[in-house]
Protein backbone atom coordinates (compact mmCIF):
# COMPACT_ATOMS: atom_id res chain seq x y z
CA UNK A 1 0.00 0.00 0.00
CA UNK A 2 0.92 3.87 -0.81
CA UNK A 3 0.34 7.36 0.94
CA UNK A 4 -0.24 9.72 -1.53
CA UNK A 5 0.28 13.41 -0.46
CA UNK A 6 -0.98 15.72 -3.50
CA UNK A 7 -0.66 19.87 -2.56
CA UNK A 8 -2.59 21.77 -5.25
CA UNK A 9 -4.34 24.69 -5.26
CA UNK A 10 -7.15 25.83 -3.56
CA UNK A 11 -8.78 26.44 -7.16
CA UNK A 12 -8.31 22.89 -8.22
CA UNK A 13 -9.10 20.78 -5.09
CA UNK A 14 -12.99 20.17 -5.13
CA UNK A 15 -12.14 19.03 -8.83
CA UNK A 16 -9.61 16.46 -7.39
CA UNK A 17 -11.45 15.65 -4.59
CA UNK A 18 -14.44 14.69 -6.72
CA UNK A 19 -12.54 12.95 -9.55
CA UNK A 20 -10.65 10.90 -6.74
CA UNK A 21 -13.81 9.66 -5.14
CA UNK A 22 -15.87 9.11 -7.88
CA UNK A 23 -13.15 6.77 -9.35
CA UNK A 24 -13.58 5.18 -5.14
CA UNK A 25 -10.83 6.15 -3.79
CA UNK A 26 -10.56 7.41 -0.17
CA UNK A 27 -9.40 10.72 0.60
CA UNK A 28 -8.72 13.25 3.41
CA UNK A 29 -8.50 16.80 2.86
CA UNK A 30 -5.91 19.41 4.52
CA UNK A 31 -6.16 23.18 4.34
CA UNK A 32 -2.61 23.79 4.18
CA UNK A 33 -0.24 26.91 3.41
CA UNK A 34 2.76 26.84 1.35
CA UNK A 35 6.04 27.83 2.90
CA UNK A 36 7.25 29.90 0.41
CA UNK A 37 4.03 32.19 -0.85
CA UNK A 38 2.24 31.64 2.79
CA UNK A 39 -0.91 30.99 0.61
CA UNK A 40 -3.42 28.82 0.95
CA UNK A 41 -2.96 25.48 -1.08
CA UNK A 42 -4.84 21.62 -0.03
CA UNK A 43 -2.88 19.25 0.74
CA UNK A 44 -4.69 15.76 -0.21
CA UNK A 45 -3.97 12.33 1.20
CA UNK A 46 -5.24 9.11 -0.32
CA UNK A 47 -4.25 5.46 0.67
CA UNK A 48 -4.05 3.42 -2.13
CA UNK A 49 -3.11 -0.31 -3.26
CA UNK A 50 -0.19 -0.56 -5.07
CA UNK A 51 -1.38 -1.13 -8.49
CA UNK A 52 -4.06 1.96 -7.96
CA UNK A 53 -1.46 4.71 -7.73
CA UNK A 54 -1.02 5.46 -11.40
CA UNK A 55 -4.42 5.54 -11.89
CA UNK A 56 -4.36 8.14 -8.95
CA UNK A 57 -1.93 10.57 -9.73
CA UNK A 58 -3.11 10.79 -13.47
CA UNK A 59 -6.46 11.42 -11.95
CA UNK A 60 -5.07 14.13 -9.59
CA UNK A 61 -2.88 15.33 -13.17
CA UNK A 62 -6.05 16.06 -15.14
CA UNK A 63 -7.46 18.03 -12.92
CA UNK A 64 -4.79 20.18 -11.58
CA UNK A 65 -2.96 20.78 -14.63
CA UNK A 66 -0.85 23.72 -15.09
CA UNK A 67 -1.90 26.47 -16.97
CA UNK A 68 -1.58 30.19 -17.70
CA UNK A 69 -4.09 32.73 -16.72
CA UNK A 70 -4.26 36.67 -16.31
CA UNK A 71 -4.31 38.71 -13.78
CA UNK A 72 -4.71 42.45 -13.75
CA UNK A 73 -2.06 43.09 -10.60
CA UNK A 74 0.53 45.50 -12.41
CA UNK A 75 -0.78 49.12 -13.29
CA UNK A 76 1.41 51.43 -15.43
CA UNK A 77 1.18 54.99 -15.91
CA UNK A 78 0.04 56.06 -19.78
CA UNK A 79 -1.38 58.77 -21.39
CA UNK A 80 -1.74 60.49 -18.37
CA UNK A 81 -3.73 58.31 -16.28
CA UNK A 82 -3.15 54.99 -14.58
CA UNK A 83 -3.30 51.82 -16.61
CA UNK A 84 -4.03 48.22 -15.63
CA UNK A 85 -1.96 45.96 -16.85
CA UNK A 86 -2.59 42.08 -18.06
CA UNK A 87 0.25 40.27 -15.95
CA UNK A 88 0.42 36.33 -17.39
CA UNK A 89 0.77 33.48 -14.37
CA UNK A 90 1.34 29.96 -14.21
CA UNK A 91 -1.58 28.20 -11.53
CA UNK A 92 -2.47 25.14 -10.37
CA UNK A 93 -0.20 21.56 -10.90
CA UNK A 94 0.18 19.20 -8.41
CA UNK A 95 3.14 18.42 -5.68
CA UNK A 96 2.99 14.56 -5.51
CA UNK A 97 4.50 12.55 -2.84
CA UNK A 98 4.32 8.76 -2.56
CA UNK A 99 5.18 7.07 0.56
CA UNK A 100 5.32 3.42 1.48
CA UNK A 101 2.86 2.57 4.35
CA UNK A 102 4.09 0.62 6.59
CA UNK A 103 0.89 -0.69 8.26
CA UNK A 104 -3.13 0.21 7.36
CA UNK A 105 -5.45 -0.24 10.24
CA UNK A 106 -8.71 0.71 11.20
CA UNK A 107 -9.95 0.51 14.94
P1 LIG B 1 5.61 24.49 -6.55
O1 LIG B 1 6.99 23.87 -6.63
O2 LIG B 1 4.61 24.05 -7.57
O3 LIG B 1 5.06 24.14 -5.10
C1 LIG B 1 3.71 24.40 -4.74
C2 LIG B 1 3.51 24.11 -3.25
O4 LIG B 1 3.77 22.71 -3.03
C3 LIG B 1 4.50 24.83 -2.33
O5 LIG B 1 4.02 26.11 -2.02
C4 LIG B 1 4.53 23.90 -1.11
O6 LIG B 1 3.36 24.09 -0.32
C5 LIG B 1 4.42 22.53 -1.76
N1 LIG B 1 5.73 21.92 -2.00
C6 LIG B 1 6.44 21.95 -3.14
N2 LIG B 1 7.59 21.25 -3.03
C7 LIG B 1 7.60 20.77 -1.78
C8 LIG B 1 8.52 19.96 -1.04
N3 LIG B 1 9.69 19.50 -1.57
N4 LIG B 1 8.22 19.65 0.24
C9 LIG B 1 7.06 20.08 0.81
N5 LIG B 1 6.15 20.84 0.17
C10 LIG B 1 6.41 21.18 -1.11
P2 LIG B 1 5.08 27.29 -1.75
O7 LIG B 1 6.11 26.82 -0.79
O8 LIG B 1 4.28 28.49 -1.34
O9 LIG B 1 5.79 27.53 -3.16
C11 LIG B 1 5.09 28.11 -4.24
C12 LIG B 1 5.99 28.13 -5.47
O10 LIG B 1 7.09 29.00 -5.21
C13 LIG B 1 6.60 26.77 -5.81
O11 LIG B 1 5.71 26.07 -6.65
C14 LIG B 1 7.89 27.17 -6.50
O12 LIG B 1 7.65 27.49 -7.85
C15 LIG B 1 8.28 28.44 -5.77
N6 LIG B 1 9.23 28.19 -4.68
C16 LIG B 1 9.02 27.48 -3.56
N7 LIG B 1 10.08 27.51 -2.73
C17 LIG B 1 11.00 28.25 -3.36
C18 LIG B 1 12.33 28.67 -3.02
N8 LIG B 1 12.90 28.29 -1.86
N9 LIG B 1 12.98 29.46 -3.91
C19 LIG B 1 12.41 29.82 -5.06
N10 LIG B 1 11.15 29.48 -5.45
C20 LIG B 1 10.47 28.70 -4.60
Amino acid sequence: MKLILAIVNNDDSQAVLNTLTESRFQVTKLATTGGFLSKGNTTLITGVDDDKVDEAIKLIGNEAKKRTEYTSAGTVYESGGMMSMPVEVTVGGATVFVLDVAQFIKL
